[in-house]
């Protein structure tokens, strides 16, 4: 890449491999279900987390709006974190095209949200009530430092969700983040989830796309209702091609951003000026502010950054998000480290 560029793992450029598989890809129109690339990329999906079926969409976006208009109909109500991506991140989607009513219960620093308040939140069967008929998580927790959930919890929150006769949706953009991270495989993550969105476009690498796991009769809806919002998309085998490589190759070596993400921060913890976040990074997040004895605005800090080639995401005023992925190399990692600290030596 041209430039260090940590404002996410979204950025990343495919790999050699991904563009050779793009050119090579076999094609066919995928709203007939004759892309016989895009078939292959649902059913390896599908196989990886344990689930009968996936779909393949442009984005995570849409990958959670579709599975969450497929478990809720208008009016009823989907209960997630404050600090949810979907809640937060996702244009009001779920409200404006699905009529999805959402309960926001506070999340928890672990990205976990309370069983007692999940259990609480429920609405019992009074027609003054909207229906709950959604739980969903997210995994690893973006807001939440990136932290992963473990397979335990999601198990408990299944258990309620299901007690109950609500569905589980796994916002698992980053999910093989998670299972890197806890050294599980994603399967067991996903397993107590009825549904679970992951992206191949963040670490993984991939120009584009998400995939929608979960039964056979769930990814039906979830198939006419991601026609509905315009993402049936034809010969995408092109972009399920780099898909396959990143389900293929790219999975493993998350442990690599995460290590990086750990050397940045243990380099930034020892420089004046900088307040890490605690426990951060627990993934391929680092979460930072600026002391208050640093003279420089979030913005002008990240302006001198990016003129010594880092680009840091600037989450609030004094606020930095760092993220690490496969264009970060050791080499990166030294840069950044001098870039900090000759920005604030300066400052
Ligand atoms: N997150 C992006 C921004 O939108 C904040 C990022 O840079 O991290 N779920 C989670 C947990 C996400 O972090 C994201 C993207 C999405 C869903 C949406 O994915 P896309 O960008 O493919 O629509």
């Amino acid at each position: 890449m041209d430039m260090i560029d940590l404002r996410s793992d979204t950025v990343t450029w495919p790999t050699p491999a991904m563009r050779e598989a793009m050119a090579r890809a076999e094609v066919g129109d995928d709203v007939y279900g004759e892309d016989p690339t895009v078939n292959r990329l649902q059913e390896m999906s599908a196989a990886r987390l344990g689930k009968e079926a996936g779909l393949f969409v442009p984005s995570g976006t849409m990958g959670n709006l579709a599975a969450i208009l497929a478990h809720c109909g208008r009016g009823d109500e989907v209960i997630l974190g404050h600090l949810a991506h979907t809640f937060l991140f996702e244009a009001g989607g779920i409200s404006a095209l699905g009529g999805v009513h959402s309960c926001q219960l506070r999340n928890q620093p672990d990205g976990t949200l309370l069983l007692e308040e999940l259990r609480a939140a429920i609405r019992a069967d009074d027609p003054h009530y909207p229906v709950t008929r959604l739980i969903a998580l997210e995994n690893t927790h973006n807001r939440c430092g990136g932290v992963a959930l473990n397979a335990s919890y999601t198990r408990q929150v299944a258990e309620l969700a299901h007690a109950h006769g609500l569905k589980l949706h796994l916002d698992g953009a980053r999910l093989f983040n998670a299972a890197a991270a806890l050294g599980v495989d994603a399967a067991e993550l996903a397993a107590p989830c009825d549904s679970v969105t992951f992206c191949l476009s963040k670490g993984l690498c991939a120009p584009v796309g998400s995939v929608i796991c979960g039964s056979g009769d769930f990814i039906q809806r979830a198939r006419r209702i991601r026609k509905m919002l315009g993402g049936g998309m034809r010969q995408a085998g092109v972009l399920a091609a780099a898909g396959i490589v990143a389900l293929e190759t790219m999975t493993e070596r998350l442990v690599e951003d995460h290590r990086r993400a750990q050397a940045i921060a243990a380099g930034l913890a020892a420089l004046p000026g900088v307040r890490l976040d605690a426990g951060t990074p627990h993934t391929n997040m680092v979460f930072l502010s600026l002391a208050d004895e640093v003279p420089l605005g979030g913005r002008a800090f990240a302006e001198r950054l990016a003129a010594r080639g880092v680009r840091v995401g600037v989450i609030a005023e004094r606020r930095f998000r760092l993220v690490t992925h496969y264009w970060i190399d050791d080499q990166a990692v030294a840069q950044v480290l001098s870039a900090f600290a000759e920005t604030l030596r300066s400052a």
